[in-house]
């Protein structure tokens, strides 16, 4: 295939991705809506599904089945499977959307793809935080219906359960590291840092979805597994620095997000690398300035990361992180195809939102 052939593929993809959301909205509240005890509830849950769950970049989810076309015989391919394939990758989207809805309340955010975030629509508040519950129990509502007597059934539960544990644990070092109101910056170390987010955001956001698609081919072995951990867990590491460049060096109108770090006294990368560089009084500037909500200091804290050129040892930084990913994919990819690590790093490599 040539760049044009695989960028019609992907966009193909997409397509059939996107349109199989239909037929999960279906599943998840037909049998609820004419019921006379629940049918308001279930009203209520296909707002939150559409409102959360549909508008992202669905990276997560199309991995899944990118992974299950490059790993699974074609001969196994047939409809049925597919629809396996794109619902796993569905119930991957909604692992995200009940971490986002969580996430955004806990980090005081405003606005998630380019919407306001869910929790500060009028009426909505922490009621949220049940909506949120209720997308984590989508996920077994589904695997249940399009799984339950495949062979991989109990790895895939397993799988779900475990990235959810991961990324819970994740949060909580991610929130403990930042207490609200208490800046200790002795906290902000590279070592912590990447505790953060292996566990926040890398096993749920890289590993699972492909390590989903290698239990439906029928990959479960340990050694394979943990190959492709090694490069995943990379990078997910990777897409978070991203994450954490973008939350105040992005555009918003691109991102869809504004950010918070500053203001939430966060673990960031760009504080991290700020105090690897910092003088006696640029540590003060922080000192006096991270983690507050006054503009005017969040401020401050951007023109001392501009002072030390952050944006430029950044750009330095992907550069180096995308080496060093090509060379772990020629080293552990096998026995899967190196195609499907290689597609995930570009789509990620000087991403933008
Ligand atoms: C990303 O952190 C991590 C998550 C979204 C996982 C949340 C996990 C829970 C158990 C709720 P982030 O806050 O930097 O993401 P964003 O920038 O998108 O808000
Ligand atoms: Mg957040
Ligand atoms: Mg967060
Ligand atoms: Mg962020």
């Amino acid at each position: 295939m040539n760049g044009n052939q695989k960028l019609e593929a992907c966009n193909q993809e997409k397509q059939d991705f996107i349109q199989h959301f239909s037929q999960i909205m279906k599943v998840l509240t037909e049998d609820g809506l004419d019921h006379p005890e629940t049918g308001d509830a279930i009203t209520r849950l296909k707002e939150v599904l559409e409102y959360n769950v549909v508008g992202g970049k669905y990276n997560r989810g199309l991995t899944v089945l990118q992974a299950f076309r490059e790993l699974v015989e074609p001969r196994k391919q047939d409809a049925e499977n597919l629809q396996r394939a794109l619902t796993v990758g569905w119930c991957v989207e909604l692992l995200q959307a009940f971490f986002l809805v969580s996430d955004d309340i806990m980090d005081s955010s405003l606005t998630r793809r380019g919407q306001i975030c869910w929790y500060q629509k009028p009426g909505i508040g922490l009621d949220a935080i049940n909506d949120a519950v209720l997308l984590e129990a989508c996920i077994y509502r589904l695997l249940k219906f399009y799984c339950r007597e495949q062979p991989y059934y109990l790895n895939l539960l397993e799988l779900f359960l475990q990235s959810s544990y991961q990324t819970e644990i994740g949060q909580t070092l991610d929130l403990i590291t930042a207490p609200q109101g208490h800046v200790d910056l002795d906290r902000y170390t590279e070592k912590r840092y990447k505790s953060i987010v292996k566990y926040k955001t890398a096993f749920y956001s890289f590993y699972l979805p492909v390590a989903a698609a290698m239990y439906m081919a029928g990959i479960d072995g340990e050694k394979e597994h943990a190959n492709a951990m090694k490069i995943l867990l990379e990078m997910g590491e990777f897409f978070q620095i991203q994450d954490d460049y973008l939350d105040l060096f992005g555009d918003p109108s691109v991102t869809g997000k504004v950010g918070t770090d500053i203001q939430d006294n966060k673990c960031s990368w760009l504080v991290v690398q700020c105090l690897q560089r910092a003088t006696p009084q640029q540590r003060q500037i922080l000192e006096d300035n991270y983690g507050q909500k006054d503009p005017d200091k969040v401020a401050q804290v951007k023109a001392l990361y501009e002072a030390q050129d952050l944006p430029a040892v950044f750009l330095k930084y992907e550069e180096d992180s995308y080496n060093r990913l090509k060379s772990l994919i020629e080293q552990y990819s096998a026995p899967l195809p190196p195609a499907i690590f290689l597609e995930l790093a570009k789509k990620i490599y000087k991403r933008k939102k």
